[in-house]
């Protein structure tokens, strides 16, 4: 049983450059709260441009040591060592994880830290094996036979920038594709979440990963190190999840240079629930869609549409569930409701509460503030909140809340549903409920999303495609769909006799 409030704690959260921490060369530091009760949990190290130009070039000159040297199952195993120590180190991971986030312990131990873990030795198997193919003989007009070789070759210096609501995974879903594949890469963690991608150093360097092969550079997006990072004339591609409205701008910056860029961004998740689903089953997982992590997973649900003849009894179940969530320590095996990540985003939860008001929606439970005692009063803490009644074109239907919340609508026409999800800017993902399951297959073919589940939320074997339609981003990554960002593919045709 490992103790949620042991082990020590880093609190002084430098870069990590070619192997080695580091302070800021500017010795700027910032703080780190922890969401649930405000509490100072960390001094971060903001990187200056300086310490960017020095994590950049120890990246490049990397490539072409060691690393760049290195057999393909000596890479897989440095990999797999990797995996093993994550799982060793898997305590102090999660409680960094938490102190950051909020985030409930026994989750993060048992689901987040060991499927961080995993990226590491699937895509370790999946380079492993995939990176030999075969001869491709192709007919030359005037005679002769040429053999084509098709070899994937690393792209070079990786920016892995990345979000606050699930650190440690969102971080090793690029970094270990990128490692995999034999880049080098400079992570810029959430300005919100240093810990875990920066206590990954000292499990790199114990692995005997090469110096320079992972860089971390703490700080800010706007003139701070994300944007030194993707300006950087040596960084070769750019894999960013977060906000739309960044991923644009990033986008934008990339283009002077033609970086290539994968882009996860946001979304606003849909739900088609027909009347002759599991309701029990629908209900329960539905509730998890909507409220797991507070509703901060990009894959939460933030719009239900009903068909109508459940849709009352559907409504009270939900509420019901919704009402059943205890906030507290995070730490607590019996809270089931975390906090937000910041006060700064719960106010901008508020102003959608607010907005939702105005607009004339139905307040079914929620809408406010939970009274929290002692020092979680401090914390960042929301009541899960359902809405009904409001038009489709209000924007609490069309914006990311990015918080335990959704809107319940009811439908009578299959189509009408199916037309109501695709009134998105975004497209992530989507889950369709029936019990039958050629009408469901017919729905998600309808559907203009990346990610649909039937009958299920949020199983995802780790191999699967991962990405978004529409303003939800570009590209899609996941075991082999990483290949194709994480590489060039280089095509030697040799004309033989
Ligand atoms: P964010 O866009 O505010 O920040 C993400 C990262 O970008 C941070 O590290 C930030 O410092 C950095 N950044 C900000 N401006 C930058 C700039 N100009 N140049 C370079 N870097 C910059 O996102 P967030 O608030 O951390 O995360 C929440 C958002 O992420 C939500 O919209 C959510 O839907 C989205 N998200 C999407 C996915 C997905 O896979 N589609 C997954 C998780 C989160
Ligand atoms: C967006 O926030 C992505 C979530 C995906 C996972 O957590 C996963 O483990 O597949």
């Amino acid at each position: 049983m490992v103790n949620p409030a042991g082990g020590t704690l880093p609190r002084d959260i430098q870069n990590f450059i070619n192997g080695a921490y580091c302070p800021s060369a500017t010795h700027k530091r910032f703080e780190s709260r922890n969401p649930a009760d405000n509490a100072l949990s960390a001094l971060v190290h903001e990187a200056s441009r300086e310490d960017v130009e020095r994590a950049v070039t120890a990246a490049k000159s990397a490539l072409h040591g060691p690393w760049g040297q290195m057999s393909l199952n000596e890479r897989a195993s440095l990999l797999n060592r990797v995996a093993d120590l994550i799982m060793e180190r898997a305590g102090d991971l999660a409680r960094a994880e938490v102190n950051d986030t909020g985030k409930l312990f026994g989750p993060t131990l048992k689901g987040e830290i060991p499927r961080g873990a995993q990226q590491f030795s699937v895509f370790a198997e999946i380079t492993r094996t995939h990176f030999s193919f075969p001869d491709i003989p192709s007919d030359i007009p005037g005679g002769g036979r040429a053999v084509n070789h098709p070899a994937r070759t690393p792209k070079g210096v990786i920016a892995a920038i990345c979000p606050w609501n699930l650190p440690f995974i969102l971080s090793t879903w690029k970094i270990a594709p990128a490692l995999a594949c034999g880049n080098t890469v400079v992570v810029k963690p959430s300005e919100e979440t240093p810990v875990t991608a920066t206590l990954l150093g000292e499990i790199m360097n114990e692995a005997g990963i090469p110096p320079g092969v992972y860089n971390v550079v703490n700080g800010f997006g706007p003139n701070s190190a994300g944007e030194f990072l993707v300006s950087h004339p040596d960084i070769d591609a750019i894999t960013f999840t977060g906000e739309t409205r960044t991923g644009a701008a990033i986008m934008a910056r990339a283009a002077a240079d033609i970086k290539d860029v994968s882009l996860e961004l946001g979304g606003k998740n849909a739900g088609i629930i027909f009347a002759d689903c599991d309701f029990d089953k629908a209900v329960a997982a539905t509730a998890m869609s909507v409220f797991h992590n507070c509703g901060q997973v990009c894959l939460c649900t933030e719009r239900l549409y009903i068909e109508r003849p459940i849709f009352d009894k559907f409504v009270h179940a939900l509420k019901e569930k919704a009402e059943s969530l205890t906030p507290g320590d995070p730490r607590d095996p019996l809270t089931t409701l975390s906090p937000l990540i910041s006060r700064d985003h719960r106010e901008k939860v508020l102003k959608y509460f607010e907005l939702a008001r105005t607009d004339g929606a139905t307040i079914v439970t929620g809408g406010g503030v939970p009274e929290m005692e002692g020092r979680l009063a401090e914390g960042a803490w929301i009541q899960p909140t359902i809405w009904t009644g409001l038009l489709e074109s209000s924007r609490v239907i069309k914006e990311e809340v990015f918080g335990p919340v959704c809107h319940i609508a009811p439908f009578d026409e299959e189509s009408e549903a199916v037309a109501m999800v695709n009134n998105s800017s975004y497209g992530l993902a989507a889950t369709v409920w029936s019990g039958d399951i050629p009408r469901a297959r017919r729905v998600a073919a309808q559907i203009e999303a990346g990610i649909i589940w039937v009958n299920a939320w949020m199983i995802r074997e780790l191999k699967s495609p991962f990405g978004g339609f529409k303003k939800s981003g570009i590209g899609r990554e996941g075991g082999e769909f990483s290949l194709d960002f994480y590489t060039e593919i280089k095509n030697v045709c040799i004309l033989g006799e």
